[in-house]
């Protein structure tokens, strides 16, 4: 069920800021904990946490120690598992916390940093995490970004890019992104960070015939270049129209204009796909490798 986050004109977006007061103090956090938990767990600072040995990076072996053995269990990636053990603990928060500091051993899920669906893998994230941890009443996120310890959104033929719903007027379209500028600039207009002479509110690129990759803007037979469309600047009226008119003369506009500039009216919906390109993980599903006897 795809929800809106936002009119384009309301900028109502979901509130971090309620979090930022605690994000000094995590960063302060961090710098200890890098220095207290390897300590903790029999390793000197300067060794790589649990699990991030020669596995580092492989799907289910971040667990693994010395006699460990696979269980056979498959580990579906969920939000927040950010060292890849199937659960969520303080350890995937200090994880993130380490990666924003860039000490060395980043995780091999470090995809499902990015618990508040907002493109930044920061103290934010790693807060919400503690708070999910420690039961606290939940932080709003957007409707659609996947709760933490929730699965993420898996579709093979949409791999290592972003899948974003809009409509104009009062029609739907999706556009699918590849490339990380237009990526970033779809969640920078979800989250109201875009400078004013972007907010016109449309997507710009090259159009192409058919729904394009998994048929993902079906039933239209047309869709945006991946590669090339990102969200466009100050006005523009010569490469715009409803969905339904251009799916009336998809080749004479692919012909005559060559792009298409839909408006973002609402938004409905930000799936992100990449993890499944990211960090070795394509190989999912896995499985975990536990303790052996
Ligand atoms: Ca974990
Ligand atoms: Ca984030």
């Amino acid at each position: 069920m795809e929800t809106l986050i936002r009119p384009a004109a309301g900028r109502a977006h979901p509130e971090p800021s309620r979090e930022r007061w605690s994000l000094v103090g995590l960063v302060l956090l961090v710098s200890l904990g890098a220095l207290i938990f390897p300590v903790m767990l029999g390793a000197s600072a300067n060794e790589p946490l649990p699990g991030l040995g020669a596995g580092a990076g492989t799907p289910g072996s971040n667990d693994t120690a010395a006699g460990a053995s696979t269980t056979g269990e498959t580990i579906a990636p969920i939000s927040g598992d950010v060292d890849c053990s199937g659960q969520l603990s303080a350890v995937d928060a200090l994880y993130v916390l380490r990666y924003v500091v860039q000490l060395p051993g980043a995780p091999g899920c470090l995809f499902a940093a990015d618990v508040q669906c907002d493109n930044d893998r920061d103290a934010v994230d790693a807060l919400l995490i503690l708070r999910q941890i420690a039961s606290l009443p939940p932080t709003t996120t957007p409707p659609w970004c996947p709760g933490i310890g929730q699965s993420l959104p898996n579709n093979p033929q949409l791999a290592g890019g972003v899948l974003v719903s809009a409509t104009a007027v009062d029609e739907s379209y999706r556009v699918w992104l590849t490339n990380a500028t237009g990526i970033a600039m779809a969640y920078d207009f979800a989250w109201d960070r875009l400078p004013w002479r972007y907010q016109g509110g449309f997507f710009g690129g090259p159009l192409r015939s058919g729904p394009g990759a998994g048929e993902h803007n079906a039933p239209w037979s047309w869709h945006l270049d991946p590669n090339e469309t990102s969200i466009g600047e100050g006005t523009v009226e010569e490469c715009q129209g409803r969905p339904s008119f251009v799916e009336q003369n998809v080749e004479a506009w692919i012909q005559l204009i060559g792009r298409y500039c839909p408006s973002i009216d609402q938004l409905v919906s930000i799936v992100d796909y990449r993890w499944m390109n990211e960090g070795g993980f394509a190989s999912f599903p896995a499985t975990r490798a536990t303790e052996g006897p």
